[in-house]
This record gives C-alpha cells, structure tokens and sequence, in this order.
C-alpha cells in the first residue's frame, strides 16, 4: 500500500508570521482528514525553522523547495542541505519547473542537489513535467522518461526506495488548467512503467503525486486514479481550508 501524501508548495509566498498562522491552521484541522494522508508543507527557507517548530509533534512534515548542490563554503546566497534538516526540515523539493524555467537547472545540476539532500538523510520531493508545446507535439512522455533517467536512474535502490516523485504538467502550473484524471493517471502509469524498468517491483511503493492547479474542487476525482498517490499543491496550500480539503480528496 503505497503512502498518500499531500504535500504544499508555498512558493515566495507568505511573511514569517503569516506562515507561521497557516501552519497553526492546517495543523488544528487536521484531525478532520483521514489518518492515511500524510501532510508536508514547504515554507520559503526564511520561515522553515519557525513553521519546523510550530509543527514539532503535529505528524505535518516540513520540506524545503530547493537545496544548494555542494556540501557548504562560498556559494553566496545559496542554502545547504545539512542547513535545511538542521532546522527539522525531512523533505526538499528539488527539479521544480519553475527553477529548471527560471534558474536554469539542469539535469546536471539535480544529480547533485539529489546527492546533497540524500547525504543530509531530506526525501526528494522530484518534480517532472512537460510544457504546452512538448504536450501539443505528443512528446510529453519522451520528456518525463528524460527527466527521469538523467536523475532517478543514478540512484541506488536504497536513494530510490526514499523518493517521492511529483508529475507537474508545466501548462497546469498557475494557470487554472488541470490535467484531467485520466491524462494524470495515462502518465503517472507510465511513469511507473520508466521507474519499473530500473527498479524492478519496487517502482510499486514509489509515491507519484500530481501537480498543477490542483484544489478542492478537482483532487478526489485525480486521487481516485489507481497511479496518482497525492498531490503536490500550489495556490491551494496557501489557504488551509483548501489544503485540508483537498486531503479529503482521499476517501
Ligand atoms: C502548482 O500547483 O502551481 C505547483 O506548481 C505546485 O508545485
């Protein structure tokens, strides 16, 4: 039985204290969703080590949304994965589209980020996904098999049984375009056959969460797909209403 996990992206959204609020919020709603989701939430680095302590003994896990790919020294500006899970931190998004569009990250560049966040014992919360014109053209599934073997296939068996793997079709990100159910559920299986190929039986336990202007209105139809393990939740986490709400997504 796979792991459901809805885990929120907060983005460079929310001042310390509002971030702090939010998280107070999602964790005295919690006890109104099933035990069998786990919730992460993934605050801007400034406000990890405050919403880490407002979360200490809720069950919520707190993830960063980036990590440095070296160990520390003069990297002005960047923040090391021993940083982050010396604040609690025990997940860490990594291959976001939004830093491999923006910040230029490449493949090259998330083999050592994943190297850095497994060494410092963070799970990877690994972002994979097409854009609109690689959809339109039918390549979307050539672009998350690249994605993936130019990263997970690097990992042993051990890294891989500690990964979460998030499908994030770029088109659906801040757009208010969502996938449908069963064009998530066409490629997280196919995702699962890419990981099966390397990794045998145990591509099975992987957690494969869907991204993309997902929110209360539309994650218990998504959920409800055989291969669609959560969600990885953009605007929607910013409210915890919504957030607990879409965790009630799984029936
Ligand atoms: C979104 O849903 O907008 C996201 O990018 C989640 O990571």
């Amino acid at each position: 039985m796979r792991k459901k996990i809805v885990a929120g992206n907060w983005k460079m959204n929310t001042l310390p204290a509002e971030g702090v609020e939010l998280a107070k919020q999602v964790a005295a709603g919690k006890h109104t969703v099933c035990d069998c989701v786990s919730f992460i939430v993934c605050p801007p680095f400034t406000h990890l080590s405050e919403v880490s302590k407002t979360l200490e003994g809720t069950g919520i896990a707190v993830g960063a949304q980036n990590c440095a790919a070296e160990a520390k020294g003069a990297y002005t500006g960047e923040v090391a994965a021993s940083m982050i899970a010396a604040l609690g931190c025990k997940y860490v998004i990594l291959g976001h589209s939004e830093r491999r569009q923006y910040y230029g990250e490449t493949s090259g560049t998330l083999n050592r980020k994943m190297e850095q966040a497994y060494a410092n014992n963070l799970v990877p919360i690994y972002c994979v996904g097409e854009n609109l014109d690689e959809r339109e053209a039918g390549k979307h599934f050539d672009v998350v098999k690249a994605q993936i073997e130019e990263v997970v296939y690097n990992l042993t068996p051990e890294q891989f049984g500690k990964l979460v793997i998030a499908y994030e079709p770029v088109w659906a990100i801040g757009t208010g375009k969502t996938a449908t159910a069963e064009q998530a559920q066409e490629i997280h299986a196919y995702i699962r056959k890419v990981l099966a190929a390397k990794f045998g039986a145990a591509a099975e336990e992987c957690p494969i969460l869907y991204g993309g202007s997902c929110k209360p209105s539309n994650a218990a139809e998504i959920f409800a797909k055989e291969d669609v393990d959560g969600g990885l939740i953009g605007g929607a986490a910013l409210k915890a209403e919504d957030f607990l709400a879409i965790g009630k997504g799984f029936a």
